[in-house]
C-alpha cells in the first residue's frame, strides 16, 4: 500500500536523513509565540515548550516544527534578535534529544543558520525564500526547505485577496520557486511544497486548495498542508479555534486524498490515528480480495489493541 492515493512518494532530504514519504506525515506544531492564533502563550517558557515538543513525538509527530513569530492575520513581525532569543533556549534544551527531525519556521536566514546549527535540520519558510541569504544557507547546509505561498504579507493579506484561478497561479508561483532554489544549488529532494492555506486566501480558496492539493506537485515534489484550526474552519461553522479539530481532521484526510503528504497540525495524536484508519480503509477497498486483504504489519498492532 502506498501511502498517498496518486503519489510518487518521493523521500525528504533533511541534511543527513531522509524522511521517507511513502506513507503521509504529521509535522507537530509548536509555537513560542505570545500571539499565535491557537497556542499562543501556552509554550512560551523554554522548559514547557520543549515539554510540549516531546509530548508531539510521544503523540506521533514525524517532525517538529517550531516557530517563534506569529504569522496569522494581521500580525506584525517581531524581528531576528526576539525571534532567535525564543527558540535558541528551547533548541538547546532538544538537540539532540528528539527521535524525530526539527524544522524551523522563519522567513529569516539569520534565524535559520542559528537553528541549524543548534540542531534543526529543516527551514520552513512562509516566504519562500524572500530572504536572498536564505536559498544559499539551505544550499550549504543541505536541509530540508518548505517553500509556502503567501499572497501580501500577514498584516494585510486577508483584505480581500483576488486570484484569476487560485489553484494555477500558486501551482505557477511554487513551481518558480522550486526552480529558483533549484539554481540557487539546493537539490530537488531538499524541497516540498506548501500553497500556504489562509496566507492571503478566502474560505473559497481555501477549499479549492485541499481539494486540488495533488496539483501542486512541481516536478514531483511532495506537497505539505497546514490547515488546522484555521480560519476556514470557522468561517464555515463559526466554531472559535479551540473547537476546529473535527474540521482540520476533515481537512488533512481530504488533502491526504487530493494527493497531499505531509500535515502540519497542531493536534498529533487526533490527525495520526485519523490518517491511519483512513489508510487502513483504503486498503480495504478492493472489490476483488472480499475485503479479507491483511494490515500492513506497522498497522497491526493498532488495529487488533481498538478490537478489544
Ligand atoms: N501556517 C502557519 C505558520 N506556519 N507553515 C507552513 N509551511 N504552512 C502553513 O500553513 C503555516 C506555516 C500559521 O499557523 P500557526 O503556526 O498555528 O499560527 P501562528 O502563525 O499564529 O503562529
Amino acid at each position: 500500500m502506498t501511502g498517498t492515493p496518486g503519489n510518487p512518494a518521493p523521500g525528504w532530504r533533511l541534511g543527513r536523513q531522509t524522511l521517507d514519504l511513502s506513507v503521509p506525515r504529521v509535522m507537530g506544531i509548536l509555537n513560542l509565540t505570545p500571539d499565535s492564533f491557537f497556542d499562543g502563550g501556552r509554550h512560551d517558557r523554554p522548559a514547557a515548550a520543549a515539554d510540549h515538543a516531546r509530548r508531539l513525538v510521544a503523540e506521533g509527530a514525524d517532525l517538529v516544527d517550531i516557530g517563534a513569530e506569529s504569522t496569522r492575520p494581521g500580525s506584525a513581525p517581531v524581528g531576528a534578535a526576539a525571534e532567535t532569543a525564543r527558540l535558541m533556549p528551547v533548541l538547546e534544551r532538544l538537540a539532540g534529544q528528539l527521535p524525530v527531525p526539527i524544522s524551523v519556521d522563519t522567513c529569516r536566514a539569520a534565524v535559520a543558520r542559528r537553528a541549524l546549527e543548534t540542531g534543526a535540520t529543516a527551514v520552513n519558510d512562509v516566504s519562500a525564500g524572500a530572504d536572498p541569504a536564505m536559498f544559499p544557507l539551505v544550499a550549504r547546509t543541505g536541509a530540508g526547505l518548505v517553500l509556502m505561498h503567501m499572497r501580501g504579507q500577514p498584516a494585510t493579506m486577508q483584505d480581500n485577496p483576488t486570484y484569476h484561478d487560485v489553484v494555477a497561479e500558486i501551482g505557477a508561483f511554487l513551481a518558480a520557486r522550486l526552480e529558483a532554489a533549484r539554481a540557487a544549488g539546493i537539490a530537488a529532494g531538499q524541497i516540498v511544497l506548501d500553497p500556504g492555506i489562509g496566507f492571503g486566501k478566502t474560505t473559497a480558496h481555501n477549499l479549492a486548495i485541499i481539494a486540488g492539493a495533488g496539483s501542486f506537485r512541481a516536478a514531483g515534489r511532495p506537497v505539505l498542508i497546514g490547515a488546522s484550526r484555521k480560519g476556514f474552519i470557522g468561517q464555515l461553522d463559526g466554531a472559535p479555534a479551540d473547537g476546529r479539530l473535527g474540521g482540520t481532521i476533515a481537512a488533512v484526510l481530504a488533502a491526504w486524498h487530493a494527493g497531499a503528504v505531509i500535515f502540519r497540525v497542531h493536534d498529533v495524536a487526533a490527525v495520526r490515528q485519523a490518517l491511519l484508519v483512513a489508510r487502513a480503509i483504503a486498503a480495504a477497498d478492493s472489490p476483488r480480495d472480499g475485503g479479507n486483504r491483511r494490515l500492513p504489519p506497522h498497522q497491526a498492532p493498532a488495529a487488533k489493541e481498538r478490537q478489544g
